[in-house]
Order: structure tokens, then sequence, then C-alpha cells
């Protein structure tokens, strides 16, 4: 037996239920016993349905034996009726693989975000149920006949206000597009240090969803809006948080900026935004604003809370860097990160994934030396505007140590910074806007953690 979410491709559920490699490689090795002493204080999130069993018995002495040889039950039986359960749920062995609140964060503030598992994720799609959900004040179930979306403006900015039903809304020409959303503190901690462990808790604030809406402009249009005369708008929630955010007309003209219901395939999940959310492609996860009610059209940005107080980040020479939208070019490594385990010398898929709020990528490099030397990793398309790109990149570990490192390129050009490079010129104040390289530390014992590097 062995607990697979401790080896490459899984990942262990929280630091305190970290094993070590040599722990891990005696589970391998089938001590049972140990095995149980290890999880005896485990989370029940980590036992739970069975999860600490997946992927049992992967050891060569379990290779090719009876699990090829024997019928086992699920081919000798009847199986489960083809409705239950009506909605489909993952595999129960997959239960470790689930968005979690860092113990970090939960310790200094109230836990207002639950990061998204990226460490167990492939392609670029984040299952609506493990996109990040980061919530001010709790996510609420909104019943969408109760729900509105007002449209009115300044003074001679808007000839019809109007009130929409989500129905009104549903009855216009979608369209469906893939995009990230990334928290603009996604990454915070690590302007000071190295504190967190694992890319769930480093990047989990950046998820990527096909989105299906309608432009904001065609309801601008529809309202009468006088285009030309509007330079921003105003967004506005419905939860008790009471978001809301300036949005410049540019983007608005473009026709990027959503109106959405859709998120991969079926409506905006409630943690998400249901029924209606705003996505404002490229720009910080602020902005995309969740159970959107009202537009507000006018000519000057509007200085809300969350701009004016919260959003901004401090400088070394004392003024506060303000209405910063874009998220500019950022990768990570997915795998190996920290907290995951390499158990063998020898050939192993590198993987992650880059984005840019500028457009698409363009490149993605992988360092295995802490920088020296730079491998163009292999981009798997369709590269999308403004989403999540998947790279992967094969390597040959050695057995020693390793300093993985992706550095992403984006359409303008523009190249994503090392964290010093960045200190240089934002200091180590920020909390917001933090896209610099993150560096991976494979250790001789195959355990991999979170460094940063006095040189890159
Ligand atoms: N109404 C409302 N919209 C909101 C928020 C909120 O708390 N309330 N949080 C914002 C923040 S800070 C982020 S990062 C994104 C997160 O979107 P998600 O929870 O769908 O991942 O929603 C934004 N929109
Ligand atoms: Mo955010």
């Amino acid at each position: 037996m062995s607990d697979y979410s401790n080896k490459l491709g899984r990942l262990r559920p929280a630091p305190e239920n970290f094993l070590s490699a040599e722990q891990i490689r005696q589970v391998q090795g089938g001590r049972r016993d140990f095995l149980r002493r290890a999880f005896a204080g485990a989370s029940a999130a980590m036992v739970a349905g069975g999860a600490a069993n997946a992927y049992a018995d992967e050891t060569p002495a379990g290779k090719g034996s009876k699990w090829i040889l024997e019928k086992p039950v699920w081919g000798t039986t009847l199986g489960r009726p083809v409705n239950e359960p009506p909605y489909g749920m993952p595999s129960k062995y997959e239960a470790n693989l689930v968005r979690r609140i860092s113990p970090g964060l939960a310790a200094v503030t109230e836990a207002n975000v639950a990061f998204a598992p990226l460490q167990g994720m492939f392609g670029i799609v984040t299952p609506s149920g493990l996109h990040f959900n980061r919530s001010h004040q709790g996510w609420y179930e909104i019943n969408p006949a109760e729900h509105r979306l007002m449209i009115m403006g300044q003074k001679g900015l808007v000839a019809n206000p109007k009130v929409y039903t989500v129905g009104d809304i549903m009855r216009m020409q979608p369209v469906s597009r893939m995009h990230f959303i990334e928290c603009g503190a996604n990454s915070a901690m690590e302007w000071g240090n190295v504190s967190v462990p694992t890319v769930q808790y480093t990047h989990g604030m950046v998820s990527c969803s096909e989105w299906t809406g309608v432009p904001l402009i065609k309801l601008l249009e529809d309202c009468g809006a006088n285009l030309k005369g509007v330079r921003f708008v105003m967004a506005e929630g419905a939860d008790g948080a009471h978001e809301n955010r300036t949005i410049p007309m540019s983007l608005i003209l473009s026709g990027e900026v959503l109106v959405a219901y859709g998120q991969n395939g079926e409506m905006v999940r409630p943690e998400n935004g249901y029924p209606l959310r705003l996505v404002v492609p490229g720009c910080e996860g602020v902005s995309n604003i969740k159970y959107l009610r009202r537009i507000k059209l006018g000519t000057e940005p509007f200085g809300t809370k969350d701009e004016v107080l919260n959003y901004v980040d401090l400088m070394p020479d004392g003024k506060f860097r303000q209405y910063t939208s874009i998220m500019e070019c950022k990768s990570v490594i997915t795998s190996p990160s920290g907290g995951q385990v390499l158990l063998d010398k020898g050939l192993y898929n590198v993987t992650g994934i880059a984005w840019s709020g500028r457009g698409r990528i363009k490149r993605v490099d992988v360092s295995f030396d802490g920088g020296v030397n730079w491998h163009e990793a292999r981009l798997d398309g369709p590269v999308h505007n403004k989403s999540l790109t998947r790279f992967n990149i094969p390597w040959t570990w050695n057995g020693q140590n390793a300093f993985l490192m992706s550095r992403a390129v984006d359409e303008t050009g523009y190249v994503q910074p090392t964290i010093q490079q960045l200190r240089k010129v934002r200091g180590t104040l920020s909390i917001y806007h933090n896209n610099s390289i993150q560096t991976w530390q494979v250790q001789e014992n195959g355990e991999v953690r979170n460094v940063q590097l006095a040189h890159s």
C-alpha cells in the first residue's frame, strides 16, 4: 500500500502531514505498520474516501502481479446504475485533489480564499469544482429569478438605462472564450521569503475556464450608451462584500469584457459568481465582479474601496502603486513542485502553466540548474488569448541537487522577471502583482522545496 499523493504528480494535503522521502520509500517498500502509524495523525481530508490507498502497489514487486493475472471484482460483477449519481463526481481515489485553505494564511487572517490544486491538474481547463474561490465575505447561492443587472450612468451618458433579468441576457448572442482569472495577490507571500511550501499555496489563485456570456459592449449599445463619452465603468457585485471596481472603457470597446453566465459548459458555479459575473480578461481577479448587479458609466475612475484602500502596493519610496489592473506575463512549474518527492533517478515530464494579461504566450523556457542554461519547452496548443497555456519538457534527473525554473515570454515580447529583478524595482513591501520566476529545488533525497536564489 502506498500513498500516491506523496509521489510525483500528486501532493501531500497540508504541510503538517508531510512525509519525508525516507518515510515514503519505507511505505513504497511495503512497511504497512509504518504506514498505519504515519497516517494515524493525518487529516481527515487525506484519508477521506480511501484516498490514502490510491495507486496502491505501484512498487516493482506489484507490477505484473495479480492485478493483471487475476480477474478483479469489477470484471466479474454488474456495475452501478448509469444514472447514479445524476451529477457525476471524481473517483473517490482522487479525493486528495481538492481546494485548500492555506494553513499559513488561516493563522493570520480569516480564511477567505481556497486555493486550486495546480500540482495535480492537466491541460489548461480548471474543473469548475476546483476553480479557486476568493470571496471577501463568503459565497452565496443566489436565486437567478431574484437577480437583476442594472445599467445606468452619469447624466447624458446612457439614453435608456435598463434593468435586465438573467433570462434577458441569455436571449442575446453569446460568445465562449478561454480565459484565466488570477487574483492580484497570487504569490504574494513570496515578496519577503519562501515560507509557502507548495504550488497550491504559492500560485493556486489562478484558474482558467471557458466562459460563456454576452460582451458588455452589446449591453451598453442596447442601453443607448454614448460610447464616445464614457471613459470608465464601475462594476458592482450583489454580495455582502459589495465588491466594486473601475474598468477602463478601452477594455470594454475591444469586446473582450463579458457578462458571463456559463463556465466550462454549464452555468457559472455559485462560488464563482452565479448567476452572472463579469469576466475582464487579463485583469486582476478582483475586477471580475461576481454576482454582477450594476454597471455604472462615467468619465473618471470611481475610486472604489477595492482600488483605493485595497489592491495598492507600497513602493520603496513610500508611494503607492494604484490602478494596476493588468496581470503581467507569468509561469510556474506545477510538477515537480514543492512538497512532491522524486522517488527514483531517471526520466520525468516537467510540466507547468504560463499566462499573460496582455495576450498570448509566445514561448516558455525551462532551466534545471538555477537559470544557467535554458531549454525551450513544448507549448500545448491551441494557445489562447489571455488564457493558461500548458508547457511540457522531458528531463532526466541524475539524483543530484537541481533548481527548476520556468520563464515565460508573451506575444508583446515581455519576459517574465526574476524575483530579484522585481524586488529592485518594487522592494519587498508589495502584496500584489508578483509575476516573478519560481524556483523549485529538487534535493538529493528527491524532496522538492520552494527556494529563492540570491542571483536570480
Ligand atoms: N462580488 C464579488 N466579486 C468578486 C469577489 C468578491 O468577494 N465578491 N472577489 C474578487 C476577487 S479578489 C477575485 S481574485 C475573484 C476570484 O474569483 P473566483 O472566486 O471565481 O476564483 O473574484 C473577484 N470578484
Ligand atoms: Mo483577488
